[in-house]
């Protein structure tokens, strides 16, 4: 009995002793394990009497079953203290404020092509694209610009091979345009060019926007109406003035650089005239039946116009305080 009892003393009281899951479970074999001081009694049964032997194993098992529930016990307590030290370790503060986002916007070359599109569109125009990569035929032959002109050469264009280039216009677009539709046809063509050109107001890579329109009656006084009624839009100006000069291009006759009133002053914006027969005849277009006007704006011009940037190359150099005064 007396041994008995300091077993369960020891047991109860190493129990409390730690506060480690693992250490416990060594405890344990002390007294219930295969030597544990609880097992050798019950082994030692077998010295004792007849008569004594069922209360003595009565009052061991009794004894184990009180240390088996304290072990228990003891076991879901510290289980309970680790899954409530981990749930403080791991709680979140939803309520804090969030880290936030900073958001993005269109780049103000992108802000301006949309809003050239959109007002074409609302004058009648598609809108068409093409490729960057040209065949030398729609970049040039088809546009009346013969073997040895000198926009042809290496200095103005980007030859990918002898026969490719990177587009130098949108002009091409039209073309294709021209050989897959009949008229009447009503297009703009916004998109990216490049020409070996590369300064304060050059970029090698620049944006234009070519409009194009071909029908049985359409007139310079058309071309000179839809151009100025553009840009007046464009600039919400409705004073704004457009003057045409006499100039050449090999794709249209006769042709015109087109100036706009600004400030006291006239800023050249662009080209245009009337398409000339020999392209007509490279798309297959009847060109006793039809003409048809044609323009090309530069869409950095006009973007730095509108936004009043006096640099070129701020477009292009990807500086966030530049940028975000456009968002
Ligand atoms: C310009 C100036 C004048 C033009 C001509 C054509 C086409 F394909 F119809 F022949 N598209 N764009 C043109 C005419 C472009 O840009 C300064």
């Amino acid at each position: 009995m007396e041994q008995l009892q300091n077993i369960l003393g020891q047991a109860l009281a190493q129990f409390q002793s730690t506060a480690d899951e693992a250490e416990l479970e060594q405890i344990k074999a002390r007294f219930l394990g295969k030597e544990g001081s609880l097992t050798v009694l019950l082994k030692g049964l077998g010295k004792l009497s007849a008569e004594e032997r069922p209360a003595a194993g009565a009052r061991i098992n009794q004894t184990k079953q009180t240390i088996e529930a304290a072990l228990q016990a003891r076991r879901d307590e510290l289980r309970q203290d680790r899954l409530t030290r981990q749930l403080a370790a791991e709680s979140l503060d939803v309520t804090l404020p969030g880290r936030g986002l900073a958001s993005g916007g269109l780049h103000p070359v992108t802000q301006t092509l949309a809003r050239i599109e959109n007002l074409f569109h609302s004058l009648g125009f598609a809108i068409a694209s093409g490729p960057e990569i040209e065949h030398d035929f729609y970049n040039f032959t088809a546009l009346n610009i013969p073997e040895n002109h000198p926009a042809r050469a290496m200095h103005d264009t980007f030859y990918l091979d002898p026969e490719h280039v990177l587009r130098t216009h949108t002009s091409p677009v039209q073309i294709r345009y021209m050989e897959s539709h009949q008229p009447p046809l009503k297009i703009i063509s916004p998109g990216k060019v490049y020409r070996v050109d590369s300064d304060a107001t050059h970029s090698p890579m620049f944006h234009q926007v070519e409009g194009l329109w071909v029908d049985e009656q359409v007139s310079f006084a058309n071309l000179k109406g839809v151009v100025q009624d553009f840009l007046q839009r464009f600039f919400e100006r409705d004073d704004l003035r457009v003057r045409f000069r006499p100039s050449f291009f090999p794709f249209t006759e006769p042709s015109a650089e087109m100036d706009m009133s600004w400030g006291d002053g006239w800023l050249e914006i662009g080209g245009c005239g009337m398409v000339h027969p020999n392209v007509l005849r490279h798309v297959n277009i009847d060109s006793e039946k039809y003409l048809g006007f044609a323009f090309g704006l530069g869409v950095e011009r006009l973007a730095m116009l509108r936004y009043g940037v006096n640099d070129l190359r701020l477009f292009y150099e990807s500086d966030l305080r530049f940028l975000k005064q456009f968002n």
